[in-house]
């Protein structure tokens, strides 16, 4: 009887009979708290796959990482291996000290003033030649991209990881947690 009680308003606080912790408004508390460990569960069971990571208006398209033929130590083949970023947001960029590194020390800047409009791609190829509005060249005497296997990795110009693609070298159809699909020659980002 003592426990049913109503508190009395005004009456001092007293260890007895909390005013709010009816069965009723318990078993609400239980449903919501269950309800939001649930969210949370599927929050942590929905997988991450290698595409989709990150907030970004630029994107990396693929990389053309074993351009057919042989691996010559030429320039003109250096220039055949590419990576390709793409605007994907609704404003042009201004690309001004964003980054792209491999798995390695390689590193590309874009240079001062660089835009890129929405929708549009931008080529950077390996070797060395004069820069086009829509080709930069990395200005490299060797290959950026491992035909076994590399990580790009792209960068605004304040740092933030903007995505990372992981490829395998060779053949994979499907694009798993880790990594993504590839051809013989490129891999789709
Ligand atoms: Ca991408
Ligand atoms: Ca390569």
């Amino acid at each position: 009887m003592q426990l049913l009680r109503p508190a009395t308003r005004g009456s001092p606080a007293s260890s007895e009979a909390p005013m709010n912790t009816t069965p009723v408004s318990r078993a609400r508390f239980l449903a919501v708290l269950l309800a939001a460990l649930m969210v949370a569960a599927l929050m942590a069971i929905a997988p991450p796959v290698a595409e989709a990571a990150v907030k970004k208006p630029l994107d990396i398209v693929k990389i053309h990482y074993d351009p057919a033929g042989k691996d010559h130590s030429k320039n003109s083949h250096y220039k055949k291996e590419f990576i390709q970023v793409k605007n994907i947001g609704k404003k042009t960029l201004t690309l001004t000290g964003y980054t792209i590194r491999d798995n390695g020390p390689q590193k590309f800047t874009f240079s001062k003033g660089t835009k890129l409009k929405p929708g549009k791609t931008l080529t950077i190829r390996s070797g060395k030649a004069k820069n086009t509005s829509t080709t930069l060249y990395w200005n490299k005497s060797s290959y950026i991209w491992n035909n076994t296997g590399d990580t790009a990795r792209l960068y605004s110009n304040k740092g933030k990881l903007l995505e990372s693609c992981k490829y395998k070298g060779g053949v994979h159809k499907k694009a798993t947690k880790t990594s993504v699909r590839t051809t013989k020659t490129t891999a789709y980002c």
